[in-house]
């Protein structure tokens, strides 16, 4: 293990690279971090990554891998210590659905809630609420999706634990109320409360300034629209 090169290039903020970090330290897995600059992507990150041209971009030994699902993938294929996807393949399926429906589902509608306003805003709320209920109910009985331990559900879904909070601060919404969100409410503070996440979280008030800074420019351009 020790002549591996693990190298990620990410940006400081990027949720979808912090899954990557988290699976990586859970692992143990020794690592270079590259810190990119959306607005200055590197050469190198684009030739890693040419299609999306997006962070995170793993690479193992100068093979690079894109996509942060397709990464944890490679992660837990490669490095066996704490699995984040179980031996039995029904489970596995069942983890690589909520992964999936975390990011076609409960993200877009969260997103929208966040970047837009008036009807539009509504209407990805209710959209929000009843993706978000299907997750409380695969909560049911258990502490973290992946039961006693963070699986690839908990870390496909970390960024509702790291980000949901920033969003409600910002737009002063409730987005995941404790009273409808009981078990979603307890896993966001439990998986938050986890030592390599926490030491791995983004400092809250740069969050904060940033996503205020994204909601700002996307009702400008809405604003701009409406013209
Ligand atoms: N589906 C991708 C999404 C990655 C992504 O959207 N990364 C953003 C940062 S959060 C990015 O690199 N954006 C650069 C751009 O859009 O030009 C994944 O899961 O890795």
């Amino acid at each position: 293990m020790g002549d591996e090169e693990v190298k990620l290039f990410r940006t400081w903020s990027s949720p979808y690279a912090l899954r990557i970090v988290w699976a990586l330290k859970l692992k143990g897995v020794e690592y270079e971090t590259i810190y990119e600059e959306v607005s200055h992507k590197s050469d190198l990150l684009i030739g890693y990554n040419p299609i999306h041209k997006k962070v995170p971009v793993l690479v193992h030994n100068g093979k690079p891998i894109a996509e942060s699902l397709v990464i944890l993938e490679y992660i837990d294929e490669t490095w066996k210590q704490h699995p984040l996807l179980s031996d039995q393949p029904h489970q596995r399926a069942l983890a690589r659905f909520w992964a999936k429906f975390g990011d076609e589902k409960v993200l877009p509608a969260i997103w929208e809630a966040f970047t837009k306003q008036g009807k539009e805003q509504e209407e990805a709320l209710s959209t929000a609420v009843e993706n978000l209920k299907y997750l409380e109910e695969e909560l049911k009985g258990k502490k973290l999706f992946g039961g006693e331990e963070i699986g690839l559900v908990d870390i496909a879904l970390g960024w509702l634990a790291n980000l949901v909070s920033v969003f409600e601060e910002i737009t002063g919404l409730k987005l995941i109320p404790e009273e409808k969100f009981p078990l979603l409410f307890n896993w966001m503070q439990v998986f938050a409360d986890i030592p390599v996440i926490k030491e791995s979280w983004p400092p809250r008030d740069k969050l904060v300034a940033k996503f205020h800074s994204i909601r700002e420019a996307s009702l400008a351009k809405e604003a701009e629209k409406d013209k």
